[in-house]
C-alpha cells in the first residue's frame, strides 16, 4: 500500500511542481541567507524610516519589496555583546568579558561552539563572514605574524576576510582566513594594549601627523593619517586604507555570493559604515549636508546596492533572504572632530527614541529591520517584537537544523514574526546597556545602575539612573516620564521576571 502511495507520488509531483509559480518553487529550496549587519546606524539614518538629510535608496528598496519592521532590537547598546549574542544565541550580560572588546582581545566564542553559523553549516550552507569581527581572535594574545586563529573558521565560518575589531582600533589590518592579507614577514606586526611603543608617533604627541584629530580618546597610534586606539608598529604593506574600505569589503562580499551561487549559501556581511574614523570614499564626499557621517550612510547605502545587483545579475533575488540591520543605536561625536555634531541639522539618527548608542533607553537598541525574501515575504510593515537574540533559533528552523537544549540558550524561534507570517512577536525583551531593562508592548523597566544620565563625551542619554525606571511605552514612547513612583506593583513584577531569566542562565526551558 505504501510502495502504491510513494509510485503515485513520484509521478505526481513533477506535474504539480510545474503547476506551481516559479517562486514558490523556489521557495520550497533552502533560500540563501544575507545577513547586512551595519555598525552605529540608528532607526532614523535611513530614508526608509524618515530620514530626509539623507536619500538611502538601496536600502530603501529592501523596505519596498520586503518587510520593513519598527519593533526590532538588538540585544545591546554596544557591538561585541549585540554581535556575540547574535552568534551564539546567548545574552552576552550573561557571560562576563563580552564587553567591548581591545584590538587584541582573545577569541570570545570558544571553537566548536554552536553558532549561527554552525547550525547554518550543518544544514549544508556554505557560511562566510566578511567584515567587521570585533569577537576577539586567538587564545591569549592573537599571533598577527603567524596563524590568527581561532576565529570565525573555529565557529563554523567555511571563509572569512574580516578586520579584527574595528576602524578606530588597531592593529589596522585585515585578516584572510588565518593569515593577515599583505604582511611581509621581514616587517612584522607588534601591538600594544598596555603602552607605547617606543618610537612610534601618537596623536597625542604629534598631531601635527593628523588628517582627523580626536575629539576623545583615539589619541595613539597613527595610521593614514588618523590615531586610534591602541599601539601598532610594523606591518606597513599591510594596513588598510579607510577610503578604500568600503570597496574592498564589498568586494569581498559580493565574490562570496559568486562564489557560492550554486548552492545554499549564508553570508554575515559586517559593514564599517557607519562607526568612526567616517572616512567614506571621495567620490561619496559631500552627497549629504552632514559631513562624513551623513556621506558614510550614503556609502553604505551604495554599498547594499553592490550586493542587490550581484543578487539580481545571478538571479538569486527571489530565493535570498537580505535581512538589514544594526549592532546598535547611533551616536554622533564618538570620538573624532568630524563634523557630525556641528552639521548634523534637523536629522534626528535615533528617530523618534530617547537616547543612541551606550543607552538604556529605545535609541540604544531599537534599530533597522528589514527582511526581503521574494519568494516568501509579503512587503510592507510589522510592528510585531523581534530581536537579534532570536535569529540563530529563527534561521535553524527556516532551515530545518535541530540544535540541543544547551545550544544557542536564550535564542528562540520567531521565524513567523520575522517573516511578517505572524502579527504576533515576542511578548518581552530583555534591553542591554549599563544595566538591563525589560519591556514590552506597553511597559518599560530600566534597572537601577551608575546614575551617569548623560554620557559627556558622545553627549548620549544614558538613561541611567540609581533607582528603577519604569515608563509606559505604549502612551510615552519617548521615555520623557518616569513612573515607577505610580506602579510600585509593576515594577516589582518586572524586576522579579529579570531576576528569573537571569537566574535561569537560559531563555528556553
Ligand atoms: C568606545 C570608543 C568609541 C567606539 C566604541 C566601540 C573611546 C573614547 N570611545 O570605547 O569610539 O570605538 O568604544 O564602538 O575610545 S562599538 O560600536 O564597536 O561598540
Ligand atoms: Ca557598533
Amino acid at each position: 500500500m505504501r510502495h502504491w502511495i510513494f509510485k503515485a507520488v513520484l509521478l505526481v509531483a513533477p506535474l504539480a511542481l510545474a503547476r506551481l509559480s516559479p517562486s514558490l518553487v523556489a521557495a520550497l529550496a533552502k533560500p540563501n541567507i544575507v545577513l547586512i549587519y551595519t555598525d552605529d546606524v540608528g532607526y532614523g539614518d535611513l530614508s526608509c524610516y524618515g530620514a530626509t538629510s539623507v536619500a538611502t535608496p538601496n536600502i530603501d528598496r529592501l523596505a519596498k519589496e520586503g518587510l520593513r519592521h519598527t519593533h526590532g532590537h538588538t540585544t545591546s547598546a554596544t557591538c561585541t555583546p549585540s554581535r556575540y549574542s547574535l552568534l551564539t544565541g546567548e545574552y552576552a550580560w550573561r557571560k562576563p568579558g563580552t564587553g567591548v572588546a581591545r584590538g587584541d582581545a582573545t577569541a570570545l566564542i570558544a571553537p566548536g561552539r554552536t553558532t549561527m553559523a554552525s547550525l547554518l553549516r550543518s544544514a549544508g550552507y556554505k557560511t562566510g563572514v566578511v567584515g567587521k569581527w570585533h569577537l576577539g581572535l586567538g587564545i591569549g594574545k592573537p599571533d598577527w605574524n603567524g596563524d590568527v586563529k581561532p576565529g570565525p573558521l573555529e565557529i563554523g565560518f567555511d571563509y572569512s576576510f574580516i578586520m579584527p575589531a574595528t576602524g578606530d582600533r588597531v592593529p589596522c589590518v585585515y585578516v584572510e582566513n588565518h593569515r593577515v592579507v599583505g604582511l611581509d614577514p621581514k616587517d612584522p606586526i607588534t601591538v600594544s594594549f598596555d603602552g607605547p611603543i617606543a618610537g612610534q608617533p601618537t596623536g597625542a604627541k604629534n598631531p601635527e601627523l593628523l588628517r582627523v584629530h580626536p575629539s576623545h580618546g583615539h589619541d595613539q597610534a597613527i595610521v593614514n593619517g588618523v590615531s586610534r586606539i591602541g599601539h601598532m608598529s610594523g606591518g606597513k604593506s599591510a594596513l588598510w586604507v579607510d577610503e578604500d574600505m568600503a570597496d574592498t569589503l564589498t568586494k569581498k562580499a559580493t565574490a562570496f555570493i559568486e562564489q557560492n551561487r550554486a548552492q545554499p549559501f549564508f553570508l554575515y556581511f559586517c559593514t564599517h559604515d557607519i562607526h568612526v574614523p567616517r572616512m567614506p570614499h571621495p567620490r561619496f564626499g559631500g552627497r549629504t549636508s552632514m559631513g562624513p557621517r551623513g556621506d558614510a550612510i550614503a556609502e553604505l547605502d551604495w554599498t547594499v546596492g553592490e550586493v542587490l545587483a550581484t543578487l539580481d545579475r545571478l538571479k538569486l533575488t527571489d530565493n535570498t533572504m537580505v535581512i538589514f540591520s544594526s549592532d546598535n543605536g547611533p551616536v554622533v561625536d564618538d570620538g573624532y572632530k568630524d563634523d557630525a555634531v556641528a552639521k548634523l541639522g534637523s536629522h534626528r539618527p535615533a528617530g523618534p527614541w530617547r537616547g543612541g548608542k551606550y543607552s538604556n533607553f529605545e535609541g540604544g537598541t531599537r534599530v533597522p529591520v528589514l527582511v526581503r525574501w521574494p519568494a516568501r515575504v509579503k512587503p510592507g510593515v510589522s510592528a510585531a517584537i523581534v530581536s537579534q537574540i532570536d535569529w540563530a533559533a529563527s534561521f535553524a528552523t527556516l532551515v530545518g537544523q535541530p540544535f540541543g537544549r544547551d545550544d544557542i540558550p536564550d535564542s528562540t524561534d520567531q521565524l513567523a514574526a520575522l517573516l511578517g507570517e505572524s502579527k504576533t512577536g515576542r511578548a518581552e525583551l530583555v534591553e542591554h546597556a549599563n544595566s538591563l531593562a525589560l519591556s514590552d508592548a506597553r511597559w518599560k523597566l530600566i534597572l537601577p545602575s551608575n546614575g551617569v544620565a548623560v554620557n559627556k563625551n558622545t553627549n548620549t542619554e544614558m538613561g541611567n539612573l540609581r533607582t528603577p525606571q519604569f515608563y509606559d511605552l505604549a502612551a510615552d514612547p519617548g521615555e520623557t516620564k518616569n513612573v515607577a513612583a505610580d506602579h510600585p506593583e509593576l515594577v516589582a513584577q518586572y524586576q522579579a521576571r529579570l531576576e528569573a531569566l537571569r537566574a535561569a542562565g537560559r531563555s528556553r526551558p
